[in-house]
C-alpha cells in the first residue's frame, strides 16, 4: 500500500476533514469521526480548482526563480516597517504560519486581531481564561442543542452530522436551513443577543433554573450579572428582541431537566462590542451550569493551536497594526498570502485604493480578485504536493496531509519560500519539516477546563435599534454552503424580504456611511423583514462595512452598520 495517502481539507472551516487516496481518488476517511466517510462540495470545488503554475511580474509571465530573486531584492532595498505581511486563512494548515517566521526576523509589520472570530473569542477568554471546546462526544451526547448565530447545517455539515436527531432550537434573524429544522427559532433582531442572554437568566431565575451548585463551585460574580438582567422590566425586552414571551416560555420548558449545548458562531459578535455580547451569552450558560457537566456546554471557535508550543515563533519587536484597520497604501511593499482581501476585509474603497499605491506581492493558489492589484504573483504549491497536519476550531480531532501529488515546478510551499528567504537573509532555518509535522501530529494536548468563571458584571453595549428607521435596514452577512468566503461560487445578489418594496431582479443601490454600491435584488422570504442578507464572499457587500476594529479584541465589525436601499 502507498503509505502517502492522507489529505488533509484545508480550507477554513468548523469540520477539518480527513481525506484518504483510494483507487486514485479522495475519499472522506470512514475512521475519521467528524469526517465519516464524507466530503463536500467545496472540497470538490477546491480539486477542480486551477492552480497558478506561473509567477507574474507586472502582468508577464516570469519563472518562479525570477520572481523570488525580485521578492528578494525588494525585500533588500525597502525600510523593513515599511513592508506589511499579511496573512488570510485561505489554507488553514499549521504549515501556513512559517512564513510569519521570515517576516518577523526581518522586521515586517504584522497585523493583529482577526477577520473573523476574534470579538466572540476575546468575550469568552475574559469568563474563562481561554477559548476551548468541550470534547466532541459532550456534544454528541447532548439532548438538546441550541444553535446560536451559527448556519449550523452549512459552515459545519460534519458536525451537524453527528447529532442531527438532537432536539435543535436556533436563534437567528434568518430562517436557516437549522431553524427550519429547529423545534424554536427564534427569529431575533441583529446585536440583541446579550438583551436576549439577559432576558433568559431573568426567566432562569423566576423558575428556580439556575445551577447553584455550579455558580457556588466556580462562579465569580454571579450575583453582579444577575442584577443587569433585573434593570429592566420584563416585557421591554420583547419589542428590542424581537422574541415574543411565550417563546421564552416554550424555550425554558424545552431545555429543563436536559443535557443542553449551546453552538455559537460568528453571528452573535460581528459587532462593536463583539466580546461583551458573547461573554454576555457564555455567562447565561454558566448560570444554567451548562458548563462542566458530563454532556452539553457551549462550543465557539475554539483556539485551535491551544496547547501547542508554537513552532515557528521567533521574538520580534515588530509593529503591529489591527488587521481590520490597515491601510495598504502607507506600506512600500505589501506581500499577502491565503488572502483576497479585494472582496473579503471590510471597505473595499479603502483597500482597493491602497493596493494601487503599494508594491503588492501576492503568494497564493489561485488567481483571485487581489491579483488584479499585485505587481508580483508567486504561486504557492497545491495542498495535494504539501505535508501539513490541520487542527480544527471546531472539534479536537486532527487531519493529516501528506505529499500525494507531485508539485508543480513552478510553484513552492510556504516552508520552503521561508527557508529560501531567511537563507537570502542569513538568518537561522526553520526545524526540519517532518520534525515539526510529526510534533503536531503526536502532541496531545492538554486542553485544562476552567477553575472559575468570571461572569459578565456590567455590560456598556450601544444597541443598532436606537439608529434604526422604518427606512434603513441591518446588513446580514453569512457563509454560503457552495463557497468558502471568496473562494468558488460568487453569489453578488442581495437577498430582502417580499414585504419591502423591493422585487426579484430589482437594481438597487446600497450605501452606508462608509461606501456605497450596486446590486441586484433576490426576494427570499427566508430573511427577516429588516434585515438585507448577503454571502460572505459577495464582491460587493464590503464596500459597505466599516474598516474600523471592536472594542477589545482589534478585530473586524462587518455588522456594525446599518444600510439604505433605493432603486437605482
Ligand atoms: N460552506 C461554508 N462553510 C464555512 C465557511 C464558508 O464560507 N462556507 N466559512 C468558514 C469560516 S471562515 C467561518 S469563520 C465559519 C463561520 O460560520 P458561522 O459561525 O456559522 O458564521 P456565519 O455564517 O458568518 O453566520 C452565522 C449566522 O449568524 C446569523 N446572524 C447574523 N447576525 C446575527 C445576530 O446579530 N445575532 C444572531 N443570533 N445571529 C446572527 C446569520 O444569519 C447566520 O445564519 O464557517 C466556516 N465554514
Ligand atoms: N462582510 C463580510 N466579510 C467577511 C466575512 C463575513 O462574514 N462578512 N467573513 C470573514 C471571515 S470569517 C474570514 S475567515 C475572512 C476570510 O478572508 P480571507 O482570509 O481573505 O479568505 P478568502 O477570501 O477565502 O481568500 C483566500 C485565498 O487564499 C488562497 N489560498 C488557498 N489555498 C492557499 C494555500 O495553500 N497557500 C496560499 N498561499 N494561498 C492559498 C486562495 O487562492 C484564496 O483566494 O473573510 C472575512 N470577511
Ligand atoms: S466540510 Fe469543511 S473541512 Fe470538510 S471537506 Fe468540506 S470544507 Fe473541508
Ligand atoms: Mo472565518
Amino acid at each position: 500500500m502507498n503509505s502517502n495517502n492522507k489529505v488533509a481539507c484545508p480550507l477554513d472551516c468548523y469540520d477539518a476533514c480527513q481525506g484518504q487516496i483510494i483507487d486514485e481518488n479522495i475519499k472522506g476517511s470512514k475512521e475519521h469521526k467528524t469526517t465519516n466517510g464524507k466530503l463536500c462540495v467545496n472540497f470538490a470545488n477546491l480539486l477542480k480548482e486551477e492552480n497558478l503554475k506561473k509567477a507574474f511580474f507586472e502582468g508577464k509571465e516570469i519563472s518562479l526563480e525570477e520572481s523570488l530573486n525580485i521578492l528578494v531584492e525588494k525585500l533588500k532595498t525597502t525600510t523593513p516597517e515599511k513592508t506589511l505581511f499579511y496573512k488570510g486563512s485561505g489554507n488553514i494548515g499549521v504549515m501556513q504560519n512559517s512564513t510569519k517566521n521570515f517576516f518577523t526576523q526581518y522586521g515586517s509589520t504584522l497585523t493583529r486581531g482577526s477577520l473573523c472570530d476574534g470579538g466572540g473569542g476575546a468575550g469568552i477568554e475574559a469568563g474563562r481564561q481561554n477559548v476551548i471546546n468541550p470534547p466532541i462526544q459532550k456534544l454528541i451526547d447532548s439532548d438538546v442543542i441550541i444553535v446560536w448565530g451559527r448556519n449550523f447545517t452549512v459552515t459545519s455539515s460534519h458536525m451537524y452530522n453527528l447529532v442531527k436527531d438532537k432536539t435543535f432550537i436556533t436563534i437567528d434573524p434568518t430562517c436557516t436551513e437549522i431553524a427550519k429544522k429547529s423545534k424554536i427559532h427564534m427569529q431575533i433582531n441583529p446585536k440583541t443577543d446579550y438583551e436576549l442572554a439577559l432576558l433568559f437568566t431573568r426567566f432562569a431565575h423566576m423558575q428556580d433554573l439556575e445551577d447553584r451548585e455550579f455558580i457556588e463551585e466556580f462562579g465569580n460574580g454571579a450575583d453582579w450579572f444577575f442584577d443587569i438582567s433585573r434593570n429592566r422590566p420584563v416585557v421591554s425586552y420583547e419589542t428590542t428582541t424581537g422574541i415574543p414571551l411565550a417563546q421564552v416560555n416554550e424555550f425554558f420548558d424545552l431545555i429543563e431537566n436536559k443535557k443542553v449545548a449551546i453552538v455559537l458562531g460568528l453571528g452573535v459578535q460581528k459587532y462593536f462590542e463583539g466580546a461583551q455580547i458573547t461573554r454576555c451569552i457564555d455567562s447565561f450558560a454558566a448560570f444554567m451550569g451548562f458548563h462542566k457537566k458530563d454532556a452539553g456546554g457551549v462550543w465557539y471557535l475554539s483556539d485551535s493551536v491551544y496547547g501547542y508550543k508554537k513552532q515557528f515563533e521567533v521574538k520580534g519587536k515588530n509593529k503591529k497594526v489591527s488587521i481590520p484597520q490597515v491601510d495598504f497604501g502607507s506600506y512600500d511593499l505589501v506581500f499577502i498570502q491565503g488572502s483576497n482581501p479585494v472582496v473579503s476585509a471590510p471597505n473595499t474603497k479603502k483597500v482597493i485604493e491602497g493596493l494601487k499605491k503599494s508594491f503588492v506581492v501576492y503568494f497564493g493558489t489561485t488567481l483571485n480578485d487581489t491579483c488584479e492589484y499585485a505587481d508580483l504573483i508567486i504561486p504557492s504549491s497545491s495542498f495535494l504536493s504539501k505535508k501539513d497536519v490541520r487542527l480544527s476550531y471546531g472539534h479536537e480531532l486532527k487531519a493529516i496531509s501528506q505529499i500525494v501529488k507531485e508539485k508543480d515546478e513552478n510553484s513552492i510551499s510556504e516552508y520552503d519560500l521561508t527557508n529560501y528567504l531567511l537563507e537570502q537573509f542569513s538568518f537561522d532555518k526553520l526545524k526540519d519539516e517532518d520534525e515539526i509535522i510529526s510534533y503536531y501530529e503526536n502532541t496531545k494536548p492538554v486542553l485544562d477546563d476552567f477553575e472559575t468563571f468570571d461572569f459578565v458584571e456590567e455590560l456598556d453595549i450601544e444597541p443598532l435599534y436606537k439608529e434604526k428607521t422604518a427606512d434603513n435596514f441591518y446588513l446580514i452577512t453569512a457563509k454560503n454552503k457552495k463557497s468558502l468566503n471568496s473562494q468558488f461560487a460568487g453569489d453578488d445578489f442581495v437577498y430582502l424580504n417580499s414585504s419591502t418594496k423591493f422585487n426579484d431582479n430589482d437594481e438597487v443601490l446600497i450605501s452606508s456611511k462608509n461606501g456605497s454600491a450596486k446590486f441586484i435584488v433576490k426576494i427570499n422570504d427566508d430573511i427577516k423583514s429588516n434585515c438585507a442578507f448577503f454571502f460572505a464572499g459577495n464582491k460587493n457587500v464590503n464596500y459597505l462595512t466599516p474598516a474600523l476594529e471592536d472594542e477589545s479584541s482589534f478585530s473586524a465589525m462587518y455588522q456594525e452598520v446599518l444600510v439604505e436601499i433605493e432603486l437605482s
